[in-house]
């Protein structure tokens, strides 16, 4: 199987001796980047110094309808921020070319070949015009896999303490946390919106949330009022309905005091969160019955 073992910095010293590769940018060019690399969990963890260097070593590529940007099978040369476009991935599966999800205008792909020295483990196709933002390999080892090795040492102690990742291999684990993002959100803030598509997964890392259902008459007359359904806190897990179900956001989330989350994204899930899903199926298994519980029927929602 693929090599998960931690990397090293010290192995490569040579690394440091490569040259800062730097893309000059227009300024336009930089706030689009800027923009397209808000939300990319890979670099939630960088040092500012690190995200700067990373942002200098971004080039733009523009694509066309049907182009490959990835090969399965390939070595692995560049990392890919998606500014736009829809980009298909697609998994030989008995000799057959199986499109199992897609990056609809957001999101990042390639880093997988780049961090475990491995073949490309997927295709990825434009579905439509697009542009993206590329890293090459040495800056992305440089910069993204180093980080990475202080990841894993930052957040193997709280992974191991979360019960859903229980019956994954610790390889498995430290695979997860080398593509994880960490988030702190302030008291109230909203994390998820019930209604709103869904792309992400969440693990409490400190702090607590708070579910919140609309209802039509529970606390109080006015339609619409939210009220509490649950609280998830420390090493706890939220956000997995809607990318298990395939559908929008069953509830609001919101912080209470301040709260870290480790959050990962739907192919992140898809991939790595396979052997874990009979445990959330259950979970989810028992919603409706605490609903019940809770309002003595579970139509009392807005749907
Ligand atoms: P890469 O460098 O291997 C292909 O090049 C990229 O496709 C890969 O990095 C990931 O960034 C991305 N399995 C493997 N790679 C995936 C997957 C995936 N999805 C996106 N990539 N699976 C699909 C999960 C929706 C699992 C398929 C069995
Ligand atoms: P999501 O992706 O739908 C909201 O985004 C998340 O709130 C959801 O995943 C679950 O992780 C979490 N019903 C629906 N979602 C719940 C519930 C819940 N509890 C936690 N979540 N309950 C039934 C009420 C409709 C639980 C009642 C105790």
């Amino acid at each position: 199987s693929v090599c998960a073992e931690a990397y090293n910095p010290d192995d490569d010293e040579d690394d440091d001796a490569d040259p800062r590769v730097v893309h000059p940018k227009t300024d336009e060019q930089r706030r689009r980047l800027q923009d397209a690399c808000k939300d990319i969990l890979l670099f939630k963890t960088l040092e500012q110094e690190q995200f700067s260097e990373v942002l200098d070593g971004m080039f733009e590529v523009l694509v066309k309808p049907q182009e490959h940007i990835i090969d399965q099978g390939d070595d692995g040369d560049n990392f890919y921020i998606i500014e736009k476009g829809v980009y298909d991935i697609f998994v030989q599966k008995d000799g057959v070319s199986v499109c199992v999800g897609k990056y609809d205008n957001k999101g990042s792909f390639g880093e997988l070949a780049l961090m475990y020295n491995t073949p490309r483990a997927a295709t990825i196709a434009a579905t439509q015009e697009g542009a993206l933002w590329g890293l090459d390999r040495a800056t992305f080892h440089r910069l993204i896999v180093k980080n990475n090795a202080k990841k894993r040492r930052t957040y193997e102690a709280f992974i191991e303490c979360v019960p859903l990742l229980n019956s994954l291999e610790l390889s498995e684990r430290m695979k997860i946390v080398d593509v994880l993002g960490a988030r702190v959100f302030k008291d109230g803030e909203c994390l998820l919106k019930q209604g709103d598509e869904a792309d992400c997964f969440y693990i409490v890392e400190s702090g607590e949330v708070k579910i919140m259902i609309k209802s039509k008459t529970k606390a109080g007359q006015q339609d619409n009022t939210e009220v509490e359904v649950a609280r998830c806190s420390k090493g706890q897990y939220f956000g997995e309905l809607a990318l298990v179900t395939n559908k929008p956001r069953a509830a609001s989330v919101y912080a209470v005091g301040q709260t870290k989350c480790l959050v990962i994204d739907i192919q992140v899930f898809e991939r790595l969160l396979g052997p874990c899903m009979d445990i959330m199926k259950r979970n989810i298994s028992q919603y409706e019955e605490q609903l019940v519980a809770l309002f003595g029927s579970s139509v009392d929602l807005k749907h």
